[in-house]
């Protein structure tokens, strides 16, 4: 059979590893990724006659270029393309850990959300509509007691389903007026770079080149539109737009949290 690649994210302490190791058992290689002292995992699982490949990526708040583990994993996402994308949250720090799903989102990902540490939020009494959470957002979510095997049939099972349906949806915020003028302007530059919209979402790589995440501008091809993108974005201000879409990012979440759970308080604030 064909293997499905997947791949594990999400922020550090949300139980990753715990539901990397629940998904493979002890089937699992160890490594380091190339160039960067960041621990690769590689695990494999057969799953109803198919064979899923599992990568355990680092843990990380955001999917910006702040750091080699936030590198590793978005290049990981972005070049390998994984069939599908299991991001682990905590149910207890729900709100906070959207951000990342946000950016999942907008890189074009085939994601499943496990909202784990699911046991720790119905102790306080939080519960939170999946079903909501899935519509609103256009993704498939299982609630997971990671360390006692709680959802992991039925992440494994979900995983499989994804893979077949495999409609990922590049998923839009609007940023609004101001910000979406000049994503259109950059992102029409962009597009004219033969390799891009082949191998990236274009909307994506603009997204990132507004907020000053220079890292990107390596992906595309073209010499000349490097040089034009280059001269679009030094006569803005960076700052200014990565304020006004992280801003739109939490308004997005925070508009969509009581509509899923009308108790959930994160243990930590999201501005933390
Ligand atoms: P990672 O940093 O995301 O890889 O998180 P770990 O897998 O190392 O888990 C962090 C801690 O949370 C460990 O002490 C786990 O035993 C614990 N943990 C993981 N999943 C759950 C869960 O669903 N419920 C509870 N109560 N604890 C969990
Ligand atoms: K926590
Ligand atoms: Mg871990």
């Amino acid at each position: 059979a064909e293997k499905i690649k997947v791949a594990v994210a999400g922020n550090p302490n949300v139980g990753k590893t715990t539901i990397f190791n629940a998904l493979t058992g002890a089937r699992q290689k160890v490594g380091n990724w190339p160039g960067v002292t960041v621990e690769k995992k590689i695990g494999t699982k057969n799953h109803n006659g198919h064979v899923l490949e599992i990568i355990d990526l680092p843990g990380t708040y955001s999917l910006t270029a702040y750091s080699a583990d936030e590198v590793v994993a978005r290049d990981y996402i972005l070049e390998e393309k994984p069939d599908v994308v299991v991001q682990v949250l905590d149910s207890t720090n729900l709100e906070r850990n959207l951000y990342l799903t946000t950016q999942l989102l907008e890189m074009g990902t085939n994601l499943i959300l496990a909202l784990n540490m699911s046991d720790r939020a119905e102790m306080r009494g939080d519960f939170i509509d999946v079903q909501r959470l899935e519509s609103l957002l256009g993704v498939s979510a299982i609630k997971t007691v990671a360390g006692e095997g709680k959802g992991i049939d039925a992440l494994l099972d979900s995983i499989v389903t994804k893979k077949e349906q495999n409609i990922p949806l590049p998923h839009e915020i609007g940023y609004g007026g101001m910000v979406e003028e000049k994503i259109c302007a950059l992102e029409e530059i962009i597009k004219g770079d033969p390799e891009i919209s082949k191998h990236y979402p274009p909307r994506w790589i603009t997204v990132k080149l507004l907020e000053g995440d220079d890292n990107v501008i390596f992906k595309l091809s073209s010499e000349s539109i490097k040089g034009k993108v280059q001269d679009f974005l030094s006569a803005i201000d960076n700052e200014e737009y990565e304020v006004e879409m992280a801003d739109k990012r939490y308004e997005f979440i925070s508009t969509l949290m009581p509509q899923v759970c009308t108790t959930c308080a994160d243990e930590v604030s999201p501005s933390d």
